[in-house]
């Protein structure tokens, strides 16, 4: 069923007890900043969260579906239509970020400018804005007098970056709704692919997992985000056990900033596993479209719609995990050589693809990347694996949500046991952990949690842990003790607060209107 973003007028729906209060003082003071800039009250504020991914990293953009859920910290921006001219003027609360104005270009000029380069904040506003006017057909946008409030910390795979992008893209749309042609708003899942597309604007060659669960979470859920053939969302509730799993957000405070290091990183990754997907499609006699389109779970499903795969008897999560196991080992076969092994060049690569470097460039490189070696057997062996591990965790859940005799810690050891396989398949085949997430998450689990693993990108940034709802305190108190205490003594009783904190699911993204 299409459904809109919803429209609230009591933020109490966002947010747990605890945090109630804080929140509402925020948006309180973002209405005051508000009248004090631009003299009179906004029209509406829009809200996106951030996300805390539970497991199946790196995989979305593989095809591949992931368990995010919503957080809590999230980015407002509260908007002022101007019906008199299209300007638009966008300042933050926090004034180390400078305001941005422009008076909208053509269409045709994509409105805004927008340099991946230059890395400034006001990019992923561009990017959002942009992507609706485009995607919209909108000539003459009214203008809007803007002002933002983010507080998912950033560069530390919470997406801080798409919770912009997905604030702005809910914002835009909402100021600019009396011009979409014949009425037609779109609704939430449409609103999430325009902010999947829009991200790209920014530099980065992202899967869609993000911009997803910000917009399409609902309430006491994590959300299983499925891509292909379509994108689908299926909300999945944690079993109720007493005492219940909580997740706990750690920050690394290594700050990993996708943008500025995308091109030996992120993107980096993407491109080996689209040169992974083309030469194992080679290898097992899949013919890949001209558009050379083609990524490693399309390679999956065409593999056993040729061999006739029959799942009779299966649920549909044992065929899934009896098919990725299958895939890993057919990845054993064709990457399993020493000399891919370690690793080819960008050439071999190529050679393998059946391409020139050329022809590879032009299908697979959308933005730059520099890299000296490509690593086919390890990401392909990672994605696969780690989707099973998707595959399972979700299955565990779901069928503990109807088991009558359920003990709690058999659970979070199963729960726990994938996470902290996840987290060793990312450092040692994906190269996206780095040492203070290591070190992190080894203390973590010594803390006392079930399982502990890196969240978003890696190379830096938060982890998340699966812990106990009645150690909670302690494993905090531990984490303080022995991570930043010692690598962060200066900072503040706040700053600890906002660095390790347990975390209750979100919902989704919002349009407040005032009564
Ligand atoms: P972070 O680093 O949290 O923005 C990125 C991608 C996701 C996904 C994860 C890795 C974007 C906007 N986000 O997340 O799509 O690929 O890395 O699992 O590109
Ligand atoms: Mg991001």
């Amino acid at each position: 069923m299409a459904s809109i973003i919803p429209v609230i007028d009591d933020i109490s729906v966002l947010y747990s007890e605890p945090k109630i209060a804080s929140a509402r003082a925020r948006w309180t003071d973002l209405s005051i900043h508000f009248e004090k800039e631009y003299g009179r009250m906004p029209d509406f504020i829009a809200r996106a969260p951030g996300r805390v991914n539970l497991i199946g990293e790196h995989i979305d953009y593989a095809g591949f579906g992931v368990l995010p859920m919503a957080i809590e910290d999230d980015c407002l921006i509260a908007v002022a239509i101007d019906e008199s001219k299209p300007d638009v003027k966008l300042a933050n609360l926090n004034p180390k970020y400078q305001t941005l104005e422009f008076t909208p270009k053509s269409r045709q000029e994509g409105y805004v400018d927008i340099n991946p380069e230059a890395h400034v904040w006001s990019n992923y506003f561009s990017a959002g804005y942009r992507g609706v006017l485009d995607e919209l057909h909108i000539e003459k946008p009214k203008g809007m007098l803007c002002l933002m409030s983010g507080t998912v910390p950033t560069g530390a795979g919470l997406s801080s970056s798409s919770a912009f992008v997905c604030c702005t893209v809910n914002a835009t749309v909402k100021a600019q709704e009396s011009l979409i042609e014949d009425g037609k708003i779109p609704s939430a899942h449409e609103l999430s692919i325009i902010s999947i597309r829009s991200e790209r604007y920014v530099g980065t060659m992202g899967g869609g997992m993000d911009q997803a669960c910000s917009i399409l979470s609902q309430p006491k859920s994590a959300l299983f985000i499925e891509f292909h053939p379509v994108l689908k969302v299926t909300p999945v509730q944690f079993p109720t056990t007493v005492p219940p799993i909580v997740f706990v957000i750690a920050n690394t405070l290594v700050t990993s900033d996708k943008a500025v290091t995308a091109p030996v990183r992120y993107n980096l990754r993407v491109v080996e596993t689209r040169g992974a997907a083309r030469i194992l499609a080679l290898a097992l006699g899949i013919p890949v479209p001209a558009s050379g389109k083609f990524h490693l779970k399309q390679v999956l499903d065409a593999h056993f719609e040729r061999i006739g795969y029959k799942s009779e008897g299966k649920t549909e999560a044992e065929a899934d995990i009896e098919k990725l196991t299958e895939m890993s080992h057919i990845v054993e076969r064709v990457f399993g050589t020493e000399e891919i092994k370690s690793g080819v060049t960008f050439a071999k690569m190529c050679e393998l693809a059946g391409l020139s470097e050329t022809e590879f460039t032009k299908l697979y490189i959308q933005q730059p990347i520099r890299g000296e070696t490509f690593h086919l057997y390890r990401r392909a062996k990672h994605i696969y694996n780690e989707e099973k591990r998707v595959v399972q965790f979700r299955d565990i859940c779901e069928k503990a949500a109807n088991q009558r005799d359920l003990v709690p810690r058999t659970l979070f050891t199963q729960l726990g046991g994938l996470m902290n396989a996840s987290q060793d398949s990312c450092q040692v085949l994906y190269d996206c952990s780095c040492e203070e997430l290591e070190e992190l998450t080894g203390l973590a689990r010594h803390a006392g949690a079930y399982g502990s693993r890196l969240t978003g990108a890696g190379w830096g940034g938060a982890t998340v842990s699966l812990v106990s709802e009645d150690q909670v305190p302690e494993f905090i108190e531990t984490l303080k003790r022995e991570y930043y205490a010692k690598h962060h003594p200066n900072l503040t009783e706040d700053q600890l607060d906002h660095a390790v904190f347990a975390t209750a699911p979100s919902s989704g993204a919002a349009t407040f209107v005032g009564r």
